[in-house]
């Protein structure tokens, strides 16, 4: 018979309602609460897409295809969905514990977000491991998978896609932007791998999708003093048009896996101001949410982990 195991999906969280948005942002500044004008200014953010994000909704069912793709590539599993998330409830410390209520005693987990970061991908995982530790469940992590071979076909074949609907002209003077969340600057004095991890992921779709002109920046930012990680999309479009005079930019947020603020904001809104005032065309390929193609890398990556 299936061995019952868990499987731990973790993700950023989003608020789920207006109310949640303060809240949230004093997580992620680490229960300090934001300032008035800092608070309305992400509230105008979420209103500007829409209201609230679709994060959740998305988050929700990458979660449930993986579970149910992960049960029928093999039969040695039976896999359980437990998803814990990083700034709002269900917290990743629920999950655990739900876990140890549903009787789970080894479990694997995985973060939504390919680049392995003190940052990021650490604090998701050394979250889970401390209540796993309190309830002695077995949690094997996945700690990165920027450069799994189907992550990697996945978006040269979007940036194909996206390629193909061009006018020839754009094609001709088109520049790839690849990018990912921005960290401040001294995660790199600890040796730290993010931003090794994300030129890794971009080298190899262009190598794979056979792009000419590209280059790698981050986005995002935080708004603290201290210096992050750059440079950042925005500058880095105006400063590639007055030295290449591009006629299109084709933005590549693969640090993140769906339609999000950070993308359907900073990408969609921010970087297509830019587009316009230096006047090239904007263009974003798709992001992988719950497409099939995605599924499949990511049930690859904890079959993987598995053996
Ligand atoms: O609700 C949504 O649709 C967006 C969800 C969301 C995702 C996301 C991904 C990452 N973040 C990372 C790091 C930081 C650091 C700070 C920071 C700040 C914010 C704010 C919001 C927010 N993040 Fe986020 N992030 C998302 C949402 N993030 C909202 C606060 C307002 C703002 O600054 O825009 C800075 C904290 C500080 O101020 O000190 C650092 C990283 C990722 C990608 C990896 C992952 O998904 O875990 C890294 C999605």
């Amino acid at each position: 018979s299936k061995k019952k195991i868990g499987l731990l999906v973790m993700a950023y969280g989003t608020p789920y309602t207006e109310e949640d948005i303060e809240p949230y942002y004093t997580h992620i500044r680490h229960g300090r609460r934001p300032a008035d004008e800092q608070l309305q200014d992400l509230k105008d953010r979420y209103a500007a897409i829409g209201g609230i994000s679709p994060l959740a909704e998305i988050t929700r069912s990458q979660a449930k295809k993986l579970t149910n793709c992960l049960n029928k590539v093999q039969n040695n599993y039976e896999f359980e969905l437990f998803i814990g998330l990083k700034h709002i409830h269900p917290f990743i410390e629920d999950a655990v514990e739900d876990m140890n209520k549903a009787g789970i005693k080894e479990a694997v987990s995985i973060v939504l977000a390919p680049h392995y970061s003190t940052f990021s991908i650490k604090s998701y995982n050394e979250r889970a491991q401390k209540t796993a530790e309190k309830y002695g469940i077995e949690i094997t992590s996945v700690d990165h998978w920027y450069d799994e071979p189907k992550f990697i076909d996945f978006w040269a074949d979007q940036i194909q896609a996206v390629f193909e609907k061009m006018p020839q002209e754009d094609k001709d003077n088109v520049c790839v932007i690849f990018s990912a969340h921005s960290l401040p600057e001294k995660i790199l004095q600890h040796g730290d791998p993010y931003a090794e991890q994300l030129s890794e992921t971009a080298k190899l779709i262009v190598e794979k999708a056979g792009i000419k002109e590209y280059a790698v920046g981050w986005q995002s930012e935080g708004q603290t003093p201290e210096p992050w990680l750059g440079p950042d999309v925005q500058d880095l479009t105006r400063d590639l048009f007055n030295e290449k005079g591009y006629k299109a930019f084709v933005y590549c947020p693969v640090g993140f896996v769906a339609d999000h603020l950070e993308v359907l904001y900073d990408n969609d809104v921010e970087c297509r101001i830019v587009c316009e005032e230096v006047g090239a065309n904007y263009y974003r390929p798709a992001m992988p949410n719950d497409d099939d193609g995605f599924i499949k890398v990511l049930t690859e990556v904890v079959m993987k982990k598995l053996k």
